[in-house]
């Protein structure tokens, strides 16, 4: 399996990709404020590719849920020079983590070359013909609504179920405005338009996804399931992170979005190498 994004191309199985997350916000969820001049967001990403980080990606609006929406404008003044920084000064890839379609075409041609769409649930295909314009990547996210109303009253029947059948549908509608299916990385959503259970439930079911055979990302550093289930704090969610995140990648995970890049390397270096014995004697 092959993931491309712009001039880039992951073959898989190898080990797992960590994206490392530059929010240039003043009120993200965890980290919101702290890298929102240019010069202190590209120093970020420098520490986190330093750390050991495999692509970042770059976010202008917070996400989180009653986040208040910020225009393509602002959103743009706040990411472009921190792309343009980071893309001079690394050489790897580049994600923009955006909804509008328009902050995503100017911040490939600034030189990103993944689209990190949490609006993957729209209907309009505005934002697939500019990946596909771009030979892009793309991570299709999944969200019941919107951030705005998201965690008002998440429903699934069988939420694993409904997620697997949301991702078959955008890979038709993918594929129909230019996408192929190699530009193509899929992500459960944890957090967006879910209940703890609905979290958990995917949580436990990320094996079910292989077989869509696209690479998929996950993002849980520093969620608020975490805090659900143990009373951490957000500055203090790091242990539960990297243990959702060791059990993923042991399930199929192959990119991880995360604030702490170093510590999620360290710890699935360490789990590889001990799930590389285990199943050598045949235990799992
Ligand atoms: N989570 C957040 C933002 N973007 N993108 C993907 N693909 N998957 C995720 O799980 C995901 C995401 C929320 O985290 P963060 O960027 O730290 O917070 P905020 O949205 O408040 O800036």
């Amino acid at each position: 399996m092959r993931f491309h994004a712009g001039h880039h191309c992951f073959e898989f199985p190898r080990p797992p990709l960590l994206m490392g997350i530059v929010n240039v916000t003043p009120d993200s969820f965890s980290d919101g404020g702290q890298h929102l001049a240019t010069a202190s967001a590209i120093e970020h990403g420098l520490r986190l590719v330093a750390g050991g980080a495999d692509l970042l990606d770059i976010g202008g609006e917070s996400t989180r849920p009653g986040a208040t929406p910020v225009s393509g404008a602002d959103e743009l003044r706040r990411v472009l020079p921190v792309i343009e920084g980071l893309v001079s000064r690394t050489g790897i890839p580049v994600s923009i983590d955006t909804r509008k379609p328009a902050v995503a075409a100017a911040a490939l041609a600034a030189g990103a070359v993944i689209v990190n769409d949490i609006e993957a649930n729209r209907e309009d295909d505005a934002m697939w013909r500019v990946v596909a314009e771009h030979q892009a990547g793309y991570v299709c996210m999944h969200m019941q609504g919107t951030p705005q109303t998201m965690q008002s009253e998440p429903r699934y029947a069988d939420v694993a179920r409904e997620v697997r059948e949301f991702f078959k549908d955008r890979l038709v509608r993918l594929e129909r405005a230019g996408v192929r299916a190699g530009q193509v990385v899929l992500d459960v959503g944890i957090g967006f338009g879910k209940t703890l259970e609905h979290n958990l439930e995917l949580l436990g079911a990320l094996c079910s996804f292989q077989t869509l055979d696209r690479p998929l990302l996950l993002g849980v550093s520093r969620k608020s399931f975490i805090e659900r289930l143990t009373g951490a704090p957000v500055e203090d969610r790091l242990a539960g992170s990297l243990a959702a995140t060791v059990l993923a990648v042991r399930d199929g995970v192959q990119f991880v979005r995360t604030h702490d890049v170093a510590a999620t390397r360290q710890a699935l270096q360490v789990a590889a190498a001990i799930l590389e014995r285990q199943s050598a004697c045949g235990t799992r």
